[in-house]
């Protein structure tokens, strides 16, 4: 029976036993809707940013480039996608104008710093050059305002320490309900065929916790190694999952990336670490929605 409105029974508010509060909604970074004001860091980081795919969101980067200046900009590795040019290779104007961003801000004096990835290993050979201004490194330190040591690499070496494949990253929401249907569909073939059951669906189930597992590997093993490097902190990215928290005795910072999420790292005057969402509010949730999602955000890293 629904209580009358005016006369709310003093347990209304009171949660029934063994109920627990909902969390609530994910909300640790900070969104700012295109169109938000210019602003200006001490420093940024991004990554995983794919130029060269289809997957690059380079209208939302070049707007977040042009309304966020910097000190230092280092780009975490990634950036262009080597891979896809050696197949087919995808350009646009906005694209472009990413590059002529990153461009004006070296013109404009900030130190563009480039870590290369594992897509873009090719410019890896390029260590210890520049070009057009951008210095390219293997991995530095980037001492933060308020004296902390962050080690800067792309990550993708920690691929290797990890157990779990890679594809397992690729899988989200859609392909598990494809895979109950195909499922329906194989253990039809399989009778047909005297086969014993085999479930399709379970397997890619255990598939899909096995990639939420991967991502906190990934991050331990990251931890790990920046705390044998006896820095105070570790900036990444290659799982395109930004994330900001300690780890041990590490700050564990990965700045996300500009496929799915559309994230950046920033560091202000005073030192201060925040990551930054530069998309509608709407096209951000997706990726941070529920732990399904989380899986879909995954690109191959
Ligand atoms: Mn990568």
């Amino acid at each position: 029976m629904a209580e009358t409105a005016w006369t709310p029974s003093p347990y209304a508010r009171s949660e029934p036993k063994g109920a627990r509060l909902k969390p609530p909604p994910r909300s640790r970074f900070t969104p700012h809707p295109v169109g938000h004001a210019p602003r200006r860091h001490r420093t940024i980081f991004l990554s995983d940013t794919h130029l060269g795919t289809r997957g690059c969101k380079a209208e939302l980067l070049a707007d977040f480039l042009s309304k966020n200046s910097c000190d230092t900009l280092y780009l975490v590795g990634d950036i262009v996608d080597g891979w896809q040019l050696k197949r087919r290779w995808y350009w646009n104007a906005a694209q472009t104008q990413v590059v002529a961003e990153v461009l004006r801000k070296v013109d404009e004096g900030t130190r563009v710093i480039y870590v290369p990835g594992n897509h873009d290993e090719f410019l890896r050979e390029y260590c210890g050059r520049s070009y057009a201004g951008v210095e390219v490194v293997r991995e530095t330190i980037h001492m933060t305002a308020d004296g902390r040591r962050l080690l800067v690499l792309h990550g993708d070496q920690f691929d290797g320490v990890i157990a779990y494949a890679r594809w397992l990253a690729h899988l989200g929401d859609w392909a598990y309900c494809t895979a109950l249907r195909l499922n329906d569909m194989l253990s039809f073939v399989r009778r047909s065929f005297g086969m014993p059951y085999w479930s399709l669906s379970a397997y890619l189930k255990k598939a899909v916790k096995n990639a939420v597992e991967y991502i906190s590997r990934y991050e331990t093993a990251v931890a790990r190694a920046a705390e044998e490097r006896q820095v105070d902190g570790v900036v990444c990215g290659h799982i395109h999952q930004a994330e900001m928290r300690r780890i041990g005795g590490v700050l564990y910072l990965n700045d996300g990336d500009w496929v799915e999420s559309c994230t950046a790292l920033v560091e202000d005057a005073r030192g201060n670490l925040e990551i930054l969402r530069w998309a509608t509010p709407t096209a951000a949730q997706p990726a941070l929605a529920g732990t399904a999602a989380r899986e879909a955000a995954l690109i191959p890293a």
